[in-house]
């Protein structure tokens, strides 16, 4: 296993697809792991069964698009207050090396159906830390949330990232999302942590059905990432233009 563990991130490092650009991109994650804004996004085949195993911190259900953030009083589209969708602290979160690089990571359950709604985008990814509760729930003219839940510790900015879910429904890993430890700096033991997510806007292939995606922290295991994820296509990485995506994220938004 450990040696699995060291061949897996040294494939990640030598293939690991960056996204750091202003502009909107897209990564596939069914083309292989990649990088956007200096976070890594691979997929999992981590396999605990049931909600109590998978602890979850963050739990969103909706359709055709989903926003929340993890609060135990809810917000948006949270579900199971408060014991499935609740705040967490710095101090919960372990470190994970992978290629001799400091993350926290997250693990993200995806639940859609099987067949043609099986895709799922996720459109908005952003991490706070904050000394006091957070409660905002400022939007924009699209619903979109626009407030602040503190110091903003990591943006997907307008870039996105698509998966098709073909994996074991509810209580198995899917995506796992991996911030740098640097981009904490300051952070105390005692601030409140915040994710927020929305899911569903790409494209009308990506939007969201089927049980709700649950997030939960990697305590410090690292997970290893199944064999697709360490071959990416380099050139099926999808890096179109801004201007075509935002056209079709736009719509996707008019049509939600
Ligand atoms: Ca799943
Ligand atoms: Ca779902
Ligand atoms: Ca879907």
């Amino acid at each position: 296993m450990i040696k699995r563990y060291f061949a897996s991130a040294a494939m990640i490092a030598a293939g690991m697809l960056a996204i750091n650009t202003a502009k909107a991109a897209v990564l596939n994650l069914d083309n292989g792991s990649g990088t956007v804004n200096g976070a890594l996004f691979a997929t999992t085949d981590q396999q605990p069964t049931g909600t109590g195993v998978f602890d979850p911190f963050l739990t969103i259900q909706n359709s055709p698009w989903e926003q929340g953030y993890n609060s135990g009083s809810g917000n948006f589209d949270t579900k199971r207050e408060p014991v499935w969708n609740h705040e967490i602290k710095f101090s919960d979160m372990t470190v994970t090396t992978i290629g001799g690089s400091q993350y926290y990571g997250f693990t993200v359950d995806i639940n859609e159906p099987n067949g043609a709604k099986a895709g799922i985008s996720l459109d908005a990814f952003q991490v706070y830390t904050s000394s006091s509760l957070q409660n905002s729930t400022s939007t924009n003219s699209s619903g979109f949330f626009n407030g602040s839940l503190g110091t903003l510790r990591y943006t997907l900015g307008d870039n996105a990232v698509t998966y098709t879910d073909t994996r074991h429904g509810s209580g198995s890993g899917d995506i796992n999302i991996y911030i740098p430890v640097s981009a904490f700096a300051g952070a105390q033991a005692n601030d409140y942590i915040y994710l927020y997510q929305r899911w569903g806007n790409s494209d009308s292939t990506t939007t969201t059905q089927g049980g709700f995606e649950e997030t939960s922290l990697i305590r410090g295991v690292t997970p290893v990432p199944e064999m697709s994820a360490l071959f990416p296509i380099l050139g099926l990485m999808v890096a179109v233009g801004s201007t075509h995506i935002l056209r079709r994220r736009r719509m996707a938004r008019v049509s939600a």
